[in-house]
């Protein structure tokens, strides 16, 4: 299989942690890619209509993209276990407020690196950084005991988007009276498949 990604992209890199913490990377070949949504790659285009990475290049079935639905397949397919019956609304709802916390920070991103300067606009940058850090706030309070829980999807998720934090807004100091979260991170971020997935321009 292939997967379109990029060593960058927060989303792809929980789909490459999926593959290690499931001992399934030599069944995944990366093609890189250099995409945005103002010049989508061609292999990204052809292979998600949206145009967005990552997407997952099957060998005997259809692409299929979005990166909570590579993960949870990834899983199914190496005997499921990141997405624990038991817990499941909780780990979807952890995942989901990763993917949340990503899709600002990259908007972030994009608009300070994409926008001509001139039109750049703080207010709207300001709202998106009030949807992260809401939800780093929902995080510290009240999903201490899932992230220290037994490992799942939402944890690596977490860790994942708070990489992306690090990787593209430390000036925001996300840790700052964030005590618990930092705490949790420190440690999960010492996981193998995150010192693996690091990311990089
Ligand atoms: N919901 C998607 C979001 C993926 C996404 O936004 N990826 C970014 C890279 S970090 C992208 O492809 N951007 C190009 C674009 O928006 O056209 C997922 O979880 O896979």
């Amino acid at each position: 299989m292939k997967l379109i990604s990029s060593p960058a992209s927060p989303f792809v890199r929980k789909v490459v942690v999926v593959l290690h913490e499931t001992g399934t990377t030599a069944d995944v070949e990366l093609m890189r890619v250099k995409t945005s949504p103002v010049a989508t790659a061609a292999e990204a285009a052809a292979a998600n209509p949206l145009g967005k990475i990552p997407a997952l290049l099957r060998d005997d079935a259809p692409t299929i993209y979005d990166s909570r639905v590579i993960t949870r397949f990834l899983d199914a397919r190496a005997g499921g276990k990141l997405y624990p019956q038991a817990r499941i609304w909780e780990v979807l709802t952890l995942e989901a407020t990763a993917d949340g916390i990503m899709e600002a920070a990259v908007l972030m991103t994009y608009e300070r690196r994409i926008r001509p300067q001139d039109k750049v606009f703080e207010p709207w940058i300001e709202a998106q950084w009030g949807k992260v850090s809401g939800a780093l706030d929902a995080l510290n309070d009240r999903w201490m005991s899932h992230l220290e829980g037994p490992l799942c999807m939402g944890q690596l998720a977490i860790g994942c988007a708070l990489g992306y934090l690090d990787f593209r807004h430390d000036a925001r100091e996300w840790r700052k009276d964030r005590g618990a979260l930092d705490d949790w991170y420190t440690i999960f971020s010492q996981r193998p498949s995150m010192l693996a997935t690091a990311p990089t321009d």
